[in-house]
């Protein structure tokens, strides 16, 4: 193996890799992130690396919640790593923005400082549906283990609003003013809903303090769109032939990157704005658009084409069925529910998305896309389908999808294979109790009380096409594919 990435290297590199045209010892650090995944080094940290190169007061701490990994990588090479975009013409770049990783469990000391410090202006966060440790109706769960943690030990948190209100308390006690604190997650109304969850948290400790947040902290929403594969060992290495040094932080993307932010009366709002982030107050339209279309049928798709055997994105999109069924999903059932936002037409944007989907250069497993899946089904779907029965639309590929997670669950339970979610637990249990007559497992899965909610659970239609979306997806396994679904309307 090569030698490492790191600063003292970079004039080793290729002539063809871009790397930062600023001085990172002058970088300031007024950007704290929460979650340093690929998806915050792919998206955000390439805005921002952009605009160091004009304005070296926004450099990012990272901080890193749980997994090490990514701390131990971005440590031993100064913060830097590479991006590689995945289309023909484009250039990969070595990004300059990480300052400095932080580990919330060994450091807290470093985390709070980080997150309470003058100097930080933002916090933003990408951790997942689940980091924010809400229940089916969008607000806190008080019963959910690291809050239960965090309200014992407030000093030592372990979920992300809990931290939140740690650096909350501490910059009103030390007189630092609040920060703007931005989610960057696929949550419908994400800004409001981590407001509430922060919110929500101190006043169970102190009331005042809950008012202070209210009256002084800034939670714009956003929505933010780039497809990002994981970064596999075959890329890393892929990376290191062309670089010539290891980057074991290296991630890879689509060329396609989009940030919209909530317009607000903030100096970091309008850095955001000036490097490229479209600022605008109709945040939540194009949120909900990109969620339900894209993150929909991406799920769809992923439960789906897993049935058939397929492995990827791209691979899935070129089965004919698959293809057709994903297309009529969002045509028939997911626009006629949609408004467009101002700039946008919906039927150019989903044709958009799926040549986005079919991009022959990425390999986006749908294995990847199904971590998660139990986080990921009410905000990306049954949001639509509750909307669709309300209205008297059809629901019958929304339920096909739906039955499709649940089959995913059942073989991945029956192989011994580990479940990525959070739910796993209880999610095998189910699964294993299953005996594939649609009725009885659809009814099994849908008494779990914070996936489905009481009102989708107990809908006539809904779960009469939930067994019949069973049946079809029993049928896939099996490689005869159904008769194309028709959306009907429902009486
Ligand atoms: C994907 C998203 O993994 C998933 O669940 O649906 O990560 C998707 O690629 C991004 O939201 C695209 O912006």
């Amino acid at each position: 193996m090569s030698a490492r990435l790191t600063p003292a290297r970079l004039i080793t590199l290729p002539a063809h890799v871009r790397r930062p045209g600023y001085d990172r010892a002058r970088v300031g650090s007024a950007i704290v992130h929460i979650g340093p995944g690929a998806f915050h080094r792919a998206h955000q940290a390439q805005l921002i690396d952009d605009i160091l190169e004009t304005d070296p007061r926004w450099g990012i701490d990272v901080v890193a919640l749980r997994s090490r990994d990514t701390l131990d990588a971005l440590r031993a090479q100064g913060g830097l790593f590479t991006l590689k975009c995945l289309h023909a013409g484009t250039q990969t770049r070595v990004i300059g923005s990480i300052r400095r990783a932080v580990g919330s469990q060994d450091d807290p000391w470093g985390t709070l400082m980080a997150l309470a410090g003058p100097q930080t202006r933002l916090i933003t966060l990408t951790v997942t549906e689940k980091g924010y440790c809400l229940a089916p109706d969008g607000a806190l769960d008080l019963t959910h283990r690291d809050i239960v943690h965090d309200l014992a030990h407030p000093a030592t948190p372990r979920s992300a609003p809990g931290w939140l209100v740690a650096a909350l308390a501490r910059r009103r006690s030390t007189g630092a003013a609040a920060p703007v604190i931005m989610s960057c997650d696929n949550l419908e109304d994400n800004g409001r809903k981590l407001a509430q969850a922060v919110i929500t948290l101190a006043r169970q400790t102190d009331p005042s303090l809950a008012g202070w947040i209210e009256a002084q902290a800034v939670f714009p929403r956003t929505m933010v769109d780039s497809i990002t594969p994981a970064s596999d060992p075959a890329f890393l290495d892929a990376v290191e032939a062309e670089l010539g040094v290891r980057d074991e932080a290296a991630v890879q993307r689509e060329a396609f990157t989009s940030w919209v932010i909530e317009a607000a009366d903030a100096e970091p709002v309008e850095v955001l704005g000036a490097g490229g982030a479209i600022v605008t107050s109709d945040v939540e339209g194009h949120a909900l658009v990109k969620l339900r279309v894209l993150n929909g049928a991406h799920s769809a798709l992923a439960w789906t084409g897993l049935a058939m055997g397929q492995a990827s994105v791209a691979g899935a999109m070129s089965d004919p069925w698959l293809r057709a069924g994903i297309e009529a999903l969002i045509r028939d059932e997911i626009l006629p529910g949609l408004a467009a936002p101002d700039g946008l037409n919906l039927e150019t944007y989903a044709a958009s998305v799926l040549t986005r989907f079919a991009n022959p250069s990425i390999v986006h497993r749908l294995s990847q896309i199904a971590w998660d899946s139990s986080q990921k089904l009410p905000v990306r779907l049954l949001g639509t389908v509750a909307a669709n029965l309300a209205a008297g639309r059809p629901v019958e590929h929304l339920a096909r999808a739906a039955a499709a997670w649940m089959r995913f669950v059942v073989r991945s339970a029956r192989a011994g294979a580990d479940l990525t979610d959070p739910l796993a637990a209880i999610l095998t249990r189910t699964a294993l109790s299953c005996s594939d007559d649609p009725d009885t497992d659809t009814a099994r899965f849908l008494a779990l009380p914070s996936v489905f909610g009481a009102a989708l659970a107990q809908h006539p239609h809904f779960r009469a096409a939930l067994s019949r979306g069973y049946r079809d997806i029993l049928a896939l396994e099996r490689g005869a594919p159904p008769a194309p679904t028709v959306s009907e309307p429902h009486p």
